[in-house]
């Protein structure tokens, strides 16, 4: 099984998310329904080990937080731009969700992940997309900032590979405890 940890969004989100696919050549745009924030990618594991990894979230104390999806940029490999993404805004809950993730997985067994966490949602992956056309992209888009939303589940997600798209299937949802109501 390939797997991997997430928060899903809202439909609206995911919607307006896809709604900003534009004529660029080389631009695969991940459709709507494949969209959302990995907060930790796992990959292939045997089924005792998913069976390990799923006791391991399910013992995870945390707690729901608003996040903001704002601004998009790209990543660049060997000179190359390959994905075309949203962010999000600064999010201290958010990052602490992803360290407690981190922690539970290695005690699962996994190898620590060497990169840093960059939250991103991805809207395209790029093949020799011309540079002119990405940079007017972001130019268009800096602004962008989505509603925030709340945050009260993350997903161990299944990964298989389709036709022509990636199939995620929500597998667990891992709900976090209820915001602190303000007095
Ligand atoms: P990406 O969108 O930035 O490519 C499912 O494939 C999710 O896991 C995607 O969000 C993807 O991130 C991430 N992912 C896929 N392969 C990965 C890898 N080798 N290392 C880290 N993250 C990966």
């Amino acid at each position: 099984m390939r797997l991997f940890v997430a928060l899903d969004l809202p439909d609206a989100l995911r919607a307006r998310l896809a709604a900003m696919a534009s004529a660029i050549p080389g631009a695969r745009w991940v459709p709507a329904e494949n969209h959302h924030l990995t907060l930790r990618f796992i990959g292939e594991v045997a089924p005792d080990q998913a069976e390990e990894i799923d006791h391991a979230l399910a013992a995870l104390r945390g707690r729901a937080f608003v996040l903001t999806l704002a601004g998009v940029g790209t990543f660049r490999k060997a000179g190359r731009d390959t994905q075309l993404w949203v962010g999000a805004a600064r999010c201290e809950p958010l990052d602490r969700l992803q360290a407690k993730i981190e922690t539970a997985l290695q005690r699962a067994g996994l190898p620590p992940e060497r990169r840093r966490f960059q939250p991103h949602v991805t809207l395209a992956r790029l093949n020799d997309a011309p540079e002119g056309k990405l940079a007017g992209f972001v130019q268009t888009h800096n602004l962008f900032r989505a509603e925030p939303m709340t945050v009260e589940h993350f997903t161990l997600f299944s990964s298989r590979l389709g036709k022509t798209q990636a199939v995620y299937t929500a597998e667990v949802d891992y709900p976090l405890a209820p915001m602190a109501v303000r007095e």
